[in-house]
């Protein structure tokens, strides 16, 4: 009680450094993101605000990843508005602070974001229906396509973030420093990432080699990282913080990760997990009905893999972070990322499973897409 009370005084007086357009009245927690601490802030009116403490052992550069969200925002409300959507709900808004900065460094060294919260939305941790599937996959699809013409640089906020080459290098050190003194009760898991290593690095040639390019790319499009309306209409995608130069297929292997899963991240029975077809396929359509006007084939032939690769990657991280003292995502108990490194694994093997049928849909999509371009 006393914590709660001394915290909001603090968020209270972080609130009042930026320069919002109706001063703030009360200040809350919101939402149940693993990386930053996240608030809403009311005003007398209905307009509200969210307010933001940035992770700073996590992020090394929020100026510059601050820098990024102002500059790609910019772009893409002006991409918005002349698309004939409502700029303000396309895409998030930062405000500066007093002194014109959109961060407020605190004096603990912590840095602190303020932005427009945008008004009647709905943020899911599962996906619900079919439909639900198929606008999140247009939603990254259009924000996608908004950013392909955005050619001013970005910093690169997490170098290696989905580079499992560096994932394996952090990997190596985490089992050798053994820091929480669970290696040798892990042999299975281990084992889990050991077997697939070589399939991984093969698909990350093909980007370090361009056969699949670089493009501007979200890098952590789970399902609660988009604004759905209240009609499931897909509105923008929100958490920008790992905005980079890298693969588009990420962002299409992570979403799939999260939107086709038929549990929640951290399922403890893992029969309960599997990949849904279904779910599998309205993604896909939603995201290639803006992605095939500008993905090459072979991103397209990729797509079934990247869904894979980043759900390997996850497992990795998350029994990396269990291994190394749990000091990367948050938890609620200690075994909570044994218990995600478990539910994740069980869909890797669900997907694994279901490949086959994964490419084909892929496929058929993106030539249904094709020939019905050809035909008009
Ligand atoms: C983190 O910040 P949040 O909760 O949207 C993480 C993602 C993981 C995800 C797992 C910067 O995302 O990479 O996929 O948790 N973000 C960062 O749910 O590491
Ligand atoms: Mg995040």
């Amino acid at each position: 009680m006393n914590r709660y009370f001394i915290c909001m005084e603090e968020t209270h007086s972080i609130v009042r450094q930026f320069a919002l357009p109706e001063p703030p009245t009360n200040v809350t927690p919101l939402g149940e993101g693993f990386i930053n601490d996240t608030y809403l802030v009311d005003t007398e009116s209905e307009v509200k605000y969210v307010l933001q403490r940035k992770n700073g052992y996590i992020f090394k550069n929020i100026p510059g990843m601050v820098d990024n969200i102002c500059n790609v925002t910019q772009h893409i409300r002006k991409k918005a508005a002349a698309q004939g959507l409502d700029p303000e709900r396309s895409t998030i808004r930062l405000y500066p602070t007093w002194d014109g900065k959109f961060y407020f460094l605190d004096n603990k060294q912590s840095y602190w974001v303020c932005m427009y919260y945008i008004p009647d939305t709905i943020c899911y941790d599962v996906a619900s229906s079919p439909q639900l599937a198929w606008s999140g996959g247009a939603g990254i699809g259009l924000f996608q396509e908004q950013v392909a013409d955005f050619t001013d640089d970005l910093a690169e906020v997490l170098p290696g973030f989905h580079d499992i080459r560096y994932r394996f290098g952090q990997w190596e050190a985490a089992l050798a420093e053994n820091r929480a003194g669970k290696v040798s009760a892990l042999a299975r898991e281990i084992d889990w990432i050991e077997q697939r290593k070589e399939e991984m690095l093969a698909f990350k040639v093909l980007i370090e080699n361009q056969t699949i390019p670089s493009r501007v790319s979200h890098n952590d499009t789970k399902i609660s990282n988009i604004l759905f309306d209240k009609n499931g209409e897909v509105l923008c995608v929100i958490d920008l913080d790992t905005l980079m130069k890298s693969s588009v297929l990420y962002d299409y292997g992570d979403a799939i990760r999260s939107y086709t899963n038929t549990a929640t991240e951290d399922e403890p029975q893992t029969n309960k997990i599997a990949v849904n077809l279904p779910f599998f396929e309205a993604y896909t359509q939603g995201y290639l009905s803006y992605a095939h006007r500008f993905l090459t084939q072979t991103e397209v032939e990729w797509l079934p893999f990247a869904a894979k690769y980043i759900t390997y990657e996850q497992t990795l991280r998350f029994l990396m972070d269990y291994i190394d003292g749990n000091r990367y995502y948050k938890i609620r108990h200690p075994e909570h990322n044994l218990v995600r490194t478990h539910a994740q694994y069980a869909l890797l093997q669900s997907m694994e499973k279901a490949y086959p049928q994964m490419q084909a849909v892929v496929s058929e999509i993106y030539l249904s897409l094709h020939f019905q371009n050809k035909i008009l």
